[in-house]
């Protein structure tokens, strides 16, 4: 989400969302984009579920140091910012959050970031489910834009359902899918709409499961950085 309120509205709007739909957010709701507050509240009204995102965590690791007059992490000025706006209501909302959740009707695991391939999810490490985007050549957790995805190597079940690697774009993998179309970067947001007690389709009909709305403008640049050769 990154703060991208105005297309979220938009795409729920376009699903023709009821309180009768179960509404699953893959964190990184707030932080980079223009109205975090806006798509937290949007967020509470629906009794949305959400994970944590790696920005979301990195924001509660601030708040703790603030509160407890520590030193925290450094923050560029749009998070700085952030620190100083999100009320209390928010704050609980975001501390709120798990690191994954289990939706074992749809055969679906929701998570930020990824799994490392192999290793059962009792023993995943929460930096890993906040910030994985690739492996390395031994195949441990690694945040680098390699062309490579976790996702690709991850043979499930159950299926993930992530966000985070919006330089990698959609990823539809037969056991996991990636949603991240990158908004607020003049992208899309999008959704993956499942039916009561349906399980994923195979990638050559992910599609068909898939909503997106374009970004209504390109927000921030680019942030990621290109994958190094190596
Ligand atoms: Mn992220």
């Amino acid at each position: 989400m990154h703060g991208c309120a105005d297309e979220l509205e938009e795409l729920l709007a376009t699903l023709g969302v009821t309180k009768d739909d179960r509404i699953v957010f893959v964190g990184d709701l707030i932080a980079r984009g223009p109205d975090s507050r806006r798509v937290l509240r949007i967020a509470r009204e629906l009794g949305a579920l959400a994970v944590r995102g790696n920005h979301e965590h990195r924001m509660l690791v601030a708040y703790g140091a603030l509160t407890r007059r520590e030193r925290g992490p450094r923050l560029g000025p749009a998070h700085q910012r952030l620190l100083s706006e999100l009320t209390e209501e928010d704050w609980a909302q975001l501390e709120a959050l798990p690191l994954s959740l289990e939706f074992p009707e749809h055969q679906v695991r929701v998570v930020h970031a990824g799994v490392v391939p192999g290793v059962p999810f009792e023993e995943q490490q929460p930096w890993t489910l906040l910030h994985v985007r690739s492996l390395t050549a031994l195949g441990a957790a690694s945040d680098r834009y390699a062309p490579v995805s976790w996702a690709e190597r991850y043979v499930g079940p159950p299926h993930v359902v992530f966000g985070h690697n919006a330089q990698a774009g959609l990823q539809l993998f037969p056991f996991a899918t990636g949603l991240d179309t990158g908004c607020v970067y003049g992208g899309a947001l999008t959704a993956l709409v499942l039916e009561r007690a349906q399980v994923p389709p195979p990638p050559s009909e992910r599609r068909d499961v898939l909503v997106s709305v374009p970004a209504r403008q390109r927000y921030v640049d680019y942030g990621p950085r290109p994958a190094r050769a190596s």
